[in-house]
């Protein structure tokens, strides 16, 4: 209860934070674009992650305008260095509420005009859950974004319960392997069977695929063997601020 209280303040009184985390083509390890994560500097507290603020987020509501800081935060960010790296892309999580808020496709449009990037330079970054509490709705948004230019990625792939489903019939440019089969990747079979067929999938369909959460060279030596596209995680260093991760 405390923390919802605390949590409605945040935003006026500046302590959202972001940091960033790189995503790398798997062969010559070139970035690609970076990933927004966000933090709460609390004044008690210290820095929290998201896991123990979104879910209060999400069930007070407080979520939508959480998701609309990030929005423009982060693209203020990116375009701030533009001129440096005009060809990064930007990933943009977004919860199950936001994307059936009735108003992400109006904030998303006004975020890129203020911050004048390219809407293909934006990646928003959806899971399955989204779907499934309200199909219609996502699948409409989901279009009314495509519409735009933006780039839809399916994040944590392969956790939900129903992702062939989705991935068959919705405008989905690329797939984000859920970190729990990369990291079983050097050791294990049945994972190794997993993130192939996600590659045989996503590549069948013309996706982009993304392995999250690569934390050593063994697991990358894997990925390229296998032919997945790029790679996120904390081989490349912790999530930071966008200047530093882009050195
Ligand atoms: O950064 P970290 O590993 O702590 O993120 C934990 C979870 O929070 C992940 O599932 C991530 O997708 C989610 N997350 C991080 N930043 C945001 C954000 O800005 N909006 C939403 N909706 N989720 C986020
Ligand atoms: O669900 P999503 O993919 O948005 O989650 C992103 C979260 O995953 C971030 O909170 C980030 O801190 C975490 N993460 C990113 N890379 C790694 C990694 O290599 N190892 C682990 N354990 N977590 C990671
Ligand atoms: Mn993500
Ligand atoms: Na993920």
């Amino acid at each position: 209860l405390e923390l919802a209280t605390a949590l409605r303040r945040a935003v006026g009184d500046g302590e959202l934070e972001l940091v960033y985390q790189s995503r790398r083509t798997c062969g010559e390890r070139r970035i690609t674009g970076v990933e927004a994560l966000l933090r709460w500097r609390h004044p008690e507290l210290g820095v929290l992650a998201p896991d123990v603020f979104l879910p209060i987020a999400e069930r007070t509501g407080r979520i939508v305008e959480l998701g609309d800081w990030v929005l423009r935060q982060s693209l203020a960010d990116l375009s701030d260095l533009s001129h440096r790296h005009p060809e990064l892309t930007l990933a943009v999580n977004v919860s199950a509420r936001q994307l059936i808020s009735g108003r992400l496709t109006r904030t998303v449009t006004r975020a890129l005009s203020e911050s004048g990037v390219e809407p293909s330079r934006l990646v928003l970054e959806i899971t399955e859950t989204a779907f499934s509490e309200d199909p219609v709705a996502a699948r409409q948004v989901l279009e009314e974004l495509k519409a735009l230019g933006v780039v839809i990625a399916l994040d944590d792939f392969g956790t939900g319960w129903s992702s062939l489903h989705y991935v068959s019939c919705l405008p989905v440019d690329v797939l984000k392997v859920d970190r729990s089969f990369v990291a079983d990747l050097p050791a294990q079979l049945r994972a190794g069977a997993v993130v192939a067929s996600v590659l045989g999938l996503g590549h069948g369909l013309g996706l982009l695929v993304v392995a999250e959460g690569v934390e050593d060279a063994d697991t990358l030596g894997v990925l390229q063997r296998m032919g997945c596209d790029e790679y996120q995680g904390f081989i490349d260093g912790e999530p930071g601020a966008l200047a530093d991760v882009l050195n």
